[in-house]
């Protein structure tokens, strides 16, 4: 198969056992994890609970010393660690040859990833409620959070991008034959549409067809029969007007 436009260079590199530190939810992790999970490498993943615990490290963690701006998910490869979510899905797209080398194929997958992020920014704003007193978040009279109001408004956007996307997905992935970098963030997003407003995918073939392909991916067609797959796997964490998966 050609793998068009990703360079590679894994076999020059050190195999090292990565670590992802982030909470027992998808979130912006499950991207990184079907990356990791794709590329059959050692990993592992040092997981927070969310409660008052998992709060309490999260804190410590974020004035870690290492790390200029700390967060979550971060990753940890060698002695260098990684935080912002977009910015470990270009570090392991490097790493392991998932990365576009032709410059017009760069500027579309960047062009992809943002809009697949503003999407799931939004998604977050329109489940999670600001105003919230959960964990360091003080507690607001500023405002209402209305999670219906919200998701119907999201709604009408998820109804004008979805179209398209399906006009770019027309190739079995994003540039080409194989996946690159941005094909874990956009089934990762997509799915959470999915999940989220199901009746927004009636249609939208080339949508369900690519979603499909990237369960069948080696690798991650065991992880998508497995049995921890299936029984739990929350998009979004407990506190969130919804958290899925249905
Ligand atoms: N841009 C960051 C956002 C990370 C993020 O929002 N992390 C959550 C925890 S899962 C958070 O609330 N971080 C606190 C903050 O940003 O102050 C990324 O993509 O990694």
């Amino acid at each position: 198969m050609n793998n068009k436009g990703c360079n590679d260079f894994s076999h020059r590199i050190l195999k090292m056992t990565i670590k992802l530190t982030y909470w027992d939810v998808r979130g912006l992790g499950e991207a990184i994890r079907h990356i990791l999970r794709y590329q059959n490498e050692p990993w592992e993943e040092h997981t927070l609970v969310i409660g008052i615990e998992g709060f309490g490290e999260w804190l410590k963690m974020k004035d870690d010393e290492d790390l200029p701006f700390g967060n979550l998910p971060f990753i940890e490869d060698g002695g260098k660690k990684v935080t912002q979510s977009i910015t470990v899905l270009r570090y392991l797209g490097r790493k392991f040859g998932l990365f576009p080398t032709d410059p017009d194929d760069l500027v579309f997958c960047e062009i992809v990833e943002q809009e697949l992020y503003d999407l799931r920014n939004k998604m977050t704003s329109v489940c999670y409620d600001p105003f919230g007193a959960f964990g360091p978040f003080p507690a607001s009279e500023s405002g209402k959070f209305d999670h219906e109001f919200l998701k119907a408004r999201f709604a009408h956007r998820v109804g004008e991008r979805l179209p398209k996307f399906e006009k770019i997905l027309t190739k079995p992935f994003l540039i080409g034959d194989k996946p690159c970098y941005v094909d874990f963030l956009m089934y990762e997003i997509l799915d959470h549409l999915r999940c989220f407003l199901p009746e927004k995918f009636e249609g939208h073939e080339n949508i369900k067809a690519y979603m499909a392909r990237f369960e069948d991916l080696p690798n991650l067609k065991d992880w998508f029969q497995s049995d921890k797959y299936k029984e739990g796997n929350y998009i979004n964490a407990p506190m969130a007007a919804w958290h899925g998966k249905e």
